[in-house]
């Protein structure tokens, strides 16, 4: 892959843009496993854009969209997919750190041909793209995606606005946590202009709740334990305790790091034999170093990783590690105030 081509910044430069310059012709948008807004609005606010300009375009990845997202313009077209299918000129992954998330597809769509363009903005993005646009300071591909189709001087439909906002809303807490910049702003303004429509966008991810829901939340907040220091809260869930569509429906670990005290928070969430872990950090901390110590990873205040084993096994081993974080983090030992 030496001669891949690297990017890392806000606007594309050519070689991001030479993909897409071609008069029609082939893509596929890969998702990778679990795939959320960033994932979903990018892709398809891409394919979407693509389409208009006579390409012929499939949507997939390892598992199909969830059922929370199914208000996303085009999303239906989304397939969850075994097998890529016919040639291809280009394949495009967003929000994707690592090929190995896409459970084999990329190296099918290798096979199947044209270029591998990575557009994300993890910072331990393996650049495993023919052409790698990494911009660690966008909040959300979201913001890349609508640089690339300004680049292009493609016009914003309605729907890939709406796409797009979608993908940088959720990215960023509805525009609340610190990777939102002047940019964010600027660029959700344009997608309004464009058609998006917050408070419609806000109402189908916020205040779409299954009737059963709340009784649900409450038994999973009764289980919300804090560190003595108060720095540290986490959720432990067994398996069953909770229906797996609530689960994913909800984003859990926001009422841990909602404790004002709290500087880290995770979600631990057995499945089988593994235990998947979310951490959300306040700035203290870079909680991707802890998921990359498990082999996961994520961004400073959001990341991610699986353990094998059950509950019993991994819950002390992570809060050891977010302990050891903490004690590390300037003022990380201080009682709070
Ligand atoms: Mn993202």
């Amino acid at each position: 892959m030496s001669a891949a081509v690297e990017h890392r910044g806000p606007a594309p430069t050519p070689a991001v843009l030479a993909p897409f310059a071609r008069a029609g012709g082939r893509a596929l948008m890969l998702g990778h496993v679990h795939p959320d807004a960033d994932v979903l609005g990018t892709l398809l606010a891409l394919g979407q854009a693509l389409e208009t300009r006579d390409w012929r375009v499939t949507y997939g990845g390892p598992h199909a969209a969830p059922a929370a997202l199914g208000f996303l313009p085009g999303v239906d077209r989304y397939r969850a997919c075994a097998a890529i299918e016919g040639a291809l000129d280009v394949t495009v992954l967003t929000d994707c750190p690592n090929p190995q998330r896409t459970e084999g597809l990329i190296d099918q769509a290798r096979r199947a041909g044209g270029l591998v363009v990575n557009i994300d903005h993890h910072p331990d993005n393996r650049r495993y793209g023919d052409v790698n646009w990494i911009d660690v300071s966008a909040s959300a591909t979201g913001e890349m995606v609508y640089e690339l189709l300004l680049a292009l001087g493609w016009p914003l439909t309605p729907a890939i606005a709406t796409n797009l906002f979608t993908a940088i809303h959720t990215d960023t807490g509805s525009f609340r946590y610190s990777n939102v910049t002047e940019r964010t702003f600027r660029i959700a303004a344009a997608l309004v202009a464009a058609g998006a429509r917050p408070a419609l966008v806000s109402e189908w991810l916020y205040e779409r709740r299954a009737p059963d829901a709340l009784a649900w939340l409450g038994e999973a907040l009764r289980r919300v334990e804090l560190s003595d220091d108060g720095r540290l809260a986490w959720l432990a869930l067994p398996a069953g305790a909770l229906p797996e569509r609530f689960i994913e429906s909800e984003e859990l670990v926001n009422y841990p790091r909602s404790v004002v005290s709290v500087r880290v928070a995770c979600l631990l969430r057995e499945q089988g034999d593994a235990v998947k872990v979310s951490l959300r950090a306040k700035g203290d901390v870079d909680v991707q170093r802890i998921a990359a110590q498990f082999g996961g990873g994520g961004h400073a205040n959001a990341a991610g990783c699986t353990l094998a084993g059950g509950l019993g096994e991994a819950t002390p081993r992570v809060l050891a590690a977010v302990r050891a974080a903490l004690a590390a983090a300037p003022g990380g030992g201080r009682p709070v105030p």
